[in-house]
């Protein structure tokens, strides 16, 4: 089995006033995906990686990363999270929604706070942040890029099993891929004993559905957690003070997952 990884970003320089010349650039995150794919479907993943770098409603990419990686290791075998849509009618709403739900997971108001601050920040990471749930302290070691939950993927029929239920739920097809690969995600995250809790909103401006994810009330998608054409999103871990976070960084980016 492979692991195929996208990653699709763009420079945005600062000039210097006299000279013209481009002194600080910063990365933009445009989009990323991945999966766990068998030899046979590598070059159609990549093909499908492609377009979507090269159509994304953030913006036109001037670098796109695939990476192509044999597994070696043993797949971790996963369960899904359980899957359900509150009905929410605006951000403000979202905000109350989750702030409830993280205060009954024992997530102190400092973390919540945090995690909000993150989510709402103009500057989006291409991975999640991780915050300690009753400090509030931010323990990814690079914050701007975060932590990239990675080497994760579904298995065939359970897949297939999936589309139908989403499909059955009324997620229409436009939106089933991105569904199933954030709940594949979240399922990978959850399956981690250190994260309490998961808050993620898309930073794609056209897309305003997000979730809330934990073992205890599964994936909780939200409706209007963000306006439309907003640029702002990510996605935050609330994580056991006692965590072992080298552990838990190295779970989340290179153990390979599989869920049946
Ligand atoms: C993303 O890929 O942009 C994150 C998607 C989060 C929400 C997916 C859903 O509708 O459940």
């Amino acid at each position: 089995m492979w692991s195929i990884r996208m990653r699709a970003s763009k420079k945005s320089g600062v000039r210097d006033q006299g000279s013209g010349v481009r002194q600080r650039q910063r990365e933009i995150h445009i989009s990323g995906a991945e999966g766990i794919y068998d030899e046979s479907e590598i070059r159609k993943a990549c093909e499908s990686y492609i377009k979507r770098a090269l159509t994304h409603s953030r913006g036109k990419p001037d670098e796109i990363i695939i990476t192509i990686e044999k597994i070696r290791q043993k797949p971790k075998t996963i369960s899904l999270l359980p899957v359900a849509t509150l009905k929410c009618s605006s951000p403000e709403k979202a905000r109350e929604i989750i702030t409830q739900k993280l205060k009954s997971l024992d997530i102190s108001k400092k973390a919540i706070d945090k995690g909000f601050a993150v989510l709402n920040s103009k500057k989006t990471m291409r991975g999640a942040s991780l915050i300690l749930l009753k400090s509030g302290r931010r323990i990814e070691p690079d914050k701007e890029r975060g932590v990239r939950v990675s080497r994760m993927g579904i298995e065939k029929s359970a897949e297939k099993k999936l589309s139908e239920k989403l499909s059955g739920a009324k997620i229409n097809t436009t939106r089933l891929r991105r569904v199933k690969e954030a709940l594949v995600l979240a399922s990978k995250a959850a399956s981690c004993r250190d994260i309490i809790a998961e808050v993620c909103i898309s930073d794609d401006p056209d897309y305003t559905t997000g979730y809330i994810a934990s073992k205890e009330s599964g994936y909780l998608r939200i409706p209007n957690i963000k306006r439309e054409k907003e640029m702002h999103g990510g996605r935050v871990f609330f994580i056991r003070e006692t965590a072992d976070i080298a552990g838990l960084i190295s779970y989340l980016e290179r153990k390979p997952v599989i869920v049946i």
